[in-house]
């Protein structure tokens, strides 16, 4: 359960760290899930359905930017996906019908894992109301040299910023943006089995790794189950007729009914169109959209 303090805290500031949110047996179990489609990824020779590539990558030394919707791969994920301990934490925030919108495993290798550039969930999926966050699991400890996630505090409260350049979606802001204020940023850094909170519409991004440690945060997207995709939104349902949609949303149930009301809030929306060229991940739209790195 969350305390009240944490609960402000959370709509105050937009995101939130809980201390040992994962139990160990819990932990172990997603840790070894992991090492083994890691493990897996040895031969794989470009990205696919299950792994994002990041440069590098090859038989002797598996270098993953992504495992896509590791929920989907092993039960370890989706035990702390669908368990009590989980929804203790999100049903304050999101109410009691809970709804998956995509899970992740991202994957910082060694030395140069790739950086995720800042950027506000909310313009790759607005919805009908913004009751939507993001969970971060830590699989491994988190430093500052090693990639750690960073967040604006009080930015889901403030405009969307453009995440467009030379017309196109590229799933990044422009670092030269002038509401952006990179000094304000609070870096999350914590221990295997800590998990962090961020509302969809705060701002957010991470360095390259730059240590000689690897970053595993293991992400699960979710909301409100009245939060309706807007049409034209990239994610789970594209390409989908009506009745495919409705028992993919009922599929990612994670707690409760979906309902057929979609609650309608004043919520400001740009659509992430047109897409770049690719659109497979965050890092595949930010690199072929042309984002501004804030990093290099
Ligand atoms: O892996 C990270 O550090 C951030 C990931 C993220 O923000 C995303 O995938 O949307």
């Amino acid at each position: 359960m969350l305390t009240q303090d944490q609960i402000a805290a959370y709509r105050e500031h937009g995101y939130l760290k809980i201390d040992g949110a994962i139990p160990p047996e819990s932990l172990d179990a997603m840790r070894r899930a992991t090492d083994a489609l890691i493990e897996g990824s040895r031969h794989v020779r470009e990205s696919d359905d299950l792994y994002d590539l990041d440069a590098g990558h090859g038989p002797d030394a598996p270098r993953l930017t992504r495992i896509k919707l590791p929920h989907l791969r092993d039960p370890a994920f989706s035990d702390v996906l669908r368990g009590e301990r989980l929804a203790g934490f999100l049903t304050p925030l999101l109410g009691p019908d809970i709804r998956l919108h995509t899970s992740k495993l991202n994957t910082k290798a060694p030395g140069g894992g790739a950086a995720v550039e800042w950027h506000q969930d909310w313009a790759f999926y607005p919805h009908t109301n913004d009751d939507i966050l993001a969970v971060g699991i830590m699989l491994e400890d988190v430093d500052a040299a090693n990639g750690p996630l960073m967040v604006v505090p009080g930015t889901h409260r403030a405009p969307i910023l453009s995440h467009h350049r030379d017309g196109v979606f590229c799933g990044a802001i422009d670092p030269a943006d002038p509401l952006f204020e990179p000094d304000r940023a609070v870096t999350i850094t914590g221990r295997a089995g800590d998990m962090s909170l961020h509302h969809a519409r705060v701002l957010h991004g991470s360095a390259p790794n730059r240590s000689d440690r690897a970053r595993k945060i293991l992400f699960f997207e979710l909301m409100a189950a009245d939060a309706w995709p807007l049409m034209g939104v990239a994610g789970p349902y594209q390409g989908l007729d009506a009745p495919a949609m409705w028992a993919a949303m009922a599929h990612n149930m994670v707690r409760g009914t979906q309902p057929t009301a979609p609650r309608l809030t004043d919520v400001p929306v740009s659509m992430p169109l047109p897409p770049p060229p690719e659109a497979g991940s965050i890092f595949a739209v930010q690199r072929s959209g042309g984002a501004v790195s804030a990093f290099s």
